[in-house]
């Protein structure tokens, strides 16, 4: 009745932003990310006849009462498809930031669902683990799958699901996650999506992202990293511009931000193959090949305002431990 999950967090090259369908949490566009091996939530969760009532704790933190009744909703669906009336203990931890736009409610989802189920003794395909990870949060579902994964859009629940294109160990790229900012965002992701339909620029990033789906597709087939990194770079800017855009405005980069993307933009004219990305928050992605990721890291590390770096190589999805938290 006892079970643990440890899920990475993931990194977007072709971004989610906006919803179709709020409560089922499909997407306005498809999307593809990258698991990532130094960011990742461990949970474990016990169903207990002696237990009346859901119980949620987070080591090392706190849970708002919102975020608290996120997870018991996840277990009231976990419940209802495994056909059991159990209550819960769910013990959580990260090993990174909460709420620093580092993904960690897609880690969260992914390690609650996985480790959900199997405390129940229900097996599901991963195409449904990832449908469930979904209705938690949107980019949870991209979490389950191995290495680089896609989540397709789909027009109802059972189609809007993720899998993954290439296992981890396809392409020896990094990501080197530059922390300037460890506070929770003032702004929730789902809060700040919810106005998408603000943006005049909105439009414009739909009708664009099937063909950067393609092409980030048709990079990763020929391990093309240029082609890669510029696509993902041009997807990153153009989901900020409609975030910077929408009424009232979401500005997520700080000044250390702007003067980390632009280290990255020098250092390409210097020839080194480097690309950034960023999420809801201020944190940077820096993207580069196994090879110049100690070059990179070295000269990224002296810029000031540098809360931490975390090095990332792309990680295998969720997956079953056998140490739990309790
Ligand atoms: C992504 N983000 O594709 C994009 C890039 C943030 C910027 O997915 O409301 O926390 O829980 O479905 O999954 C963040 O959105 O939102 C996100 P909900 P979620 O990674």
């Amino acid at each position: 009745m006892k079970a643990s999950a440890k899920a990475p967090a993931n990194i977007a090259f072709i971004k989610y932003w906006g919803k179709a369908d709020e409560t089922l949490r499909l997407p306005l566009n498809d999307s593809l990310s990258m698991n990532l091996t130094g960011a990742h939530t461990i949970t474990t969760v016990e169903f207990d006849p002696a237990l009346i009532e859901d119980s949620v704790d987070i080591i090392g933190g706190e849970f708002s009462e919102h975020e608290k009744a996120r997870v018991i909703k996840g277990l009231t669906r976990i419940r209802e498809r495994a056909g059991s009336e159990l209550r819960a203990r769910v013990v959580t931890k990260n090993t990174f930031p909460k709420g620093a736009g580092s993904a960690a409610s897609a880690s969260g989802f992914a390690a609650l669902t996985m480790a959900g189920f199997a405390a129940l003794g229900t097996v599901l395909s991963e195409k449904e683990q990832t449908i469930f990870a979904r209705l938690g949060s949107g980019s949870a579902c991209r979490s389950i799958p191995d290495g680089f994964a896609v989540w397709e859009k789909g027009t109802d629940s059972q189609s809007s699901y993720a899998y993954s294109l290439h296992p981890a160990d396809y392409w020896d790229i990094r990501d080197i996650l530059v922390i300037v900012d460890k506070r929770m965002k003032k702004v929730s992701t789902t809060d700040g999506m919810e106005r998408v339909t603000t943006s005049p620029k909105l439009a414009a990033r739909l009708n664009a992202v099937p063909r950067r789906m393609a092409v980030i597709r048709e990079a990763l087939e020929k391990k093309d990293f240029a082609l890669f990194g510029s696509v993902t770079e041009e997807d990153c800017l153009d989901m900020h511009a409609v975030m910077q855009s929408q009424v009232p405005p979401l500005r997520y980069w700080s000044p250390v931000t702007q003067r980390i993307m632009a280290h990255v933009v020098r250092l390409r004219a210097e020839g080194i193959p480097v690309y950034f990305t960023i999420d809801a928050g201020p944190n940077v992605h820096i993207i580069c090949v196994g090879n110049d990721e100690p070059r990179v890291a070295e000269s990224v590390m002296k810029l000031p305002g540098i809360e931490e770096i975390i090095y990332n190589k792309p990680a295998r999805g969720a997956h079953i431990v056998s140490t739990h938290l309790f």
